[in-house]
């Protein structure tokens, strides 16, 4: 795992185009690629990535523009709300192993 910033950056961009690449329009996700792209990396943080609706959930939320597939732009909305939302829970585990009751 990347231990800096840009490296974070990189890492996200080549993610992207990992799955972005597979069909249609390099550059946007396809809901099978936003799929594929949920269930392999990020498969521990979200409920039923295997589940057509909430794929479908996800997408049309991602999908501000609704031109139907996901650019760079509205996936990194997606990493951003999951980041803040994994940075709460390990305040949360801070707190708790620390006994600070802030
Ligand atoms: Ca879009």
């Amino acid at each position: 795992m990347s231990a800096n910033l840009k490296g974070a950056m990189v890492d996200l961009i080549d993610v992207f185009h990992k799955y972005s690449g597979k069909e249609g329009d390099k550059y946007t996700l396809t809901k099978l690629e936003l799929k594929n792209l949920l269930k392999n990396e990020l498969g521990e943080f979200l409920e039923g990535p295997n589940d057509a609706c909430v794929v479908e959930k996800i997408m049309r939320e991602l999908d501000d523009n609704k031109d139907g597939v996901v650019d760079f732009q509205e996936f990194v909305g997606l990493v951003a709300a999951l980041t803040v939302a994994c940075n709460e829970f390990f305040k949360i585990l801070a707190r708790k192993s620390t006994g600070s009751k802030k």
